[in-house]
């Protein structure tokens, strides 16, 4: 069965409760309950992390590699500075997708800039927590070279 690393960045940890009017009402733990379920349906094991921190997330992305066939990141703020994620998905050498709650070009200019967009196969944003498993299977399609 394939596996997936579901990856959070910093700040996603409050979601449900940090402006719900962008991000909404679902918590993180409530996306991992949908993204377990959703793994289930379609034959796809999933692990699932949070962190606040850049080198965590750096280091559960080299855990990936070579052991888990695909990445969903959600790199929050990071996404728009950090060219060590970038770096750290390229290393890893496993299709990414680079995920967002919100559709970050209806927002300010610099949430238009994605260091991970560089190195993921595709970009889902603005669907919010429903995002998650619309990434899922998208990566499954890719992996199975459906798309
Ligand atoms: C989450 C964040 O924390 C922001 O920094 C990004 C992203 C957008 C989201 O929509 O999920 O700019």
């Amino acid at each position: 069965m394939p596996g997936f690393l579901i990856l959070n960045g910093p700040n996603l940890n409050l979601l449900g409760t940090r402006q719900p009017e962008v991000y909404g009402r679902t918590t993180l733990a409530d996306i991992e309950t949908m993204c377990r379920a959703h793994g289930e349906r379609i034959g796809v094991s999933v692990e699932f992390e949070q962190s606040n921190h850049e080198g965590a997330l750096i280091d559960a992305i080299h855990g990936a590699r070579g052991r888990l066939d695909g990445l969903i990141l959600n790199a929050g703020a990071y996404t728009h500075t950090s060219v060590a994620l970038m770096d750290a998905i390229s290393s890893a050498e496993i299709p990414a997708i680079e995920l967002h709650l919100s559709n970050v070009h209806a927002r300010e200019e610099f949430r238009h800039v994605s260091y991970i967009a560089r190195v993921a196969v595709g970009v889902i944003c603005g669907f919010g927590a429903r995002g998650y498993t619309l990434a899922m299977d998208a990566l499954q399609s890719h992996l199975e070279g459906r798309s």
